[in-house]
């Protein structure tokens, strides 16, 4: 293709983009605009199945079989998610597998938040209300998302997250309401919680090396600061609500802004953990990997069962 051939398909590109309509796996895209999709969409994808680990570790230990059944069903949405994510991946060209060789190699980032541990119950809570809570605030933009196949499994995925969260509210209330032991469990797990809930949503908009781009394609709808502030707002009433008092000696409603000032966030920490070094990453990748390893002979299994039966 030549040069003045590109441009027009570029040009054609941008004013798809700019009259909002969807673009489709077998649309000419630039090639950046492939790419950065397939990273952002794949970290998504890795974020949801590593996602299951640090909620997997209470399946057993759930504290009735309500909240057993629960968490269960929440877990396998995650799944879900996951794989919906990745088949949007392979409608850009990369195989499942590649996904997979990038995950397991370390090569590709998954959520920096699923590499804290949950120690107790109140974590599961925690989780549900606050980084459901936190991802259903970055996903809903991503409904209207300029790749269809991205914004169709957000369709779906924030209508399970909203689940999530509900969930995850509900343990909160539940503990907060019950014994003053119980109370402290709930303040402690919004303690270690909270921190890393807003570092989640990602470095702030200076800092952020893929912003500036993804909000011109539409990829994203809104900024990491814009989300983090709209997610500040929305849950400092909540803790009002069950009682327990957020983690932050600035946080104040400033009413010429109309929302919450806050203190500073801890970015070495985030970084920190992005590159490998938080509480538990090493854990993660290991039980990843080691799934992925012993699954082997099921994969084996079901392409030797299609093969026979073709
Ligand atoms: N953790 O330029 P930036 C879930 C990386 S799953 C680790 O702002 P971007 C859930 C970033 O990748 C939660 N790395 O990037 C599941 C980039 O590095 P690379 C996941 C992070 O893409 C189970 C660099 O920092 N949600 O919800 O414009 C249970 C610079 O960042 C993080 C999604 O993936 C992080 N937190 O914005 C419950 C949603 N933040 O790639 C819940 C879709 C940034 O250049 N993703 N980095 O090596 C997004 O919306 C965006 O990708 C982000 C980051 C807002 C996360």
């Amino acid at each position: 293709m030549t040069e003045t051939q590109i441009k027009i398909l570029e040009a054609q590109f941008e004013a798809r983009i700019a009259n909002d309509e969807k673009i489709e796996p077998k649309d000419w895209m630039p090639e950046k605009y492939r790419k950065t999709h397939i990273r952002q969409m794949s970290q998504h994808a890795h974020s949801e199945i590593i996602g299951m680990l640090p909620e997997g570790n209470w399946i057993s230990r759930a504290p009735s079989l309500r909240r057993k059944v629960a968490l269960l069903a929440k877990v396998q949405d995650e799944a879900g998610h996951g794989l919906y994510l990745y088949s949007a991946c392979e409608t850009l060209g990369i195989t499942r597998e590649e996904l997979y060789e990038q995950l397991h190699s370390g090569k590709a980032k998954y959520s920096s938040i699923f590499n804290y541990p949950t120690i107790t119950w109140a974590d599961i809570g925690a989780i549900g209300w606050l980084v459901d809570g936190a991802a259903i605030i970055n996903q809903v933009p991503l409904c209207n998302t300029s790749f269809g196949p991205y914004a169709c499994a957000m369709v779906r995925v924030c209508k399970e997250e909203s689940f999530h969260q509900r969930q995850g509210y509900e343990i909160m209330l539940t503990l907060c309401k019950g014994t003053v032991e119980q109370k402290a469990m709930a303040q402690d797990a919004l303690n270690r919680w909270w921190w890393p809930a807003l570092m989640m949503l990602g470095p702030t908009d200076d800092q952020s090396v893929h912003t500036a781009q993804s909000m011109k394609w539409k990829l994203k709808r809104k900024t990491n600061d814009e989300l983090r502030q709209q997610f500040i707002d929305q849950t400092v009433p909540q803790a009002d609500i069950l009682g327990i008092k957020i983690p932050d000696s600035d946080l104040k409603w400033n009413a010429d802004k109309g929302s919450y000032d806050f203190g500073e966030i801890d970015w070495d920490e985030f970084w920190q953990v992005v590159k490998g070094h938080g509480p538990c990453n090493k854990q993660r990748m290991k039980a990843r990997v080691s799934a992925w390893e012993n699954g082997a002979w099921v994969r084996d299994a079901a392409m030797a069962y299609a093969e026979k039966n073709k």
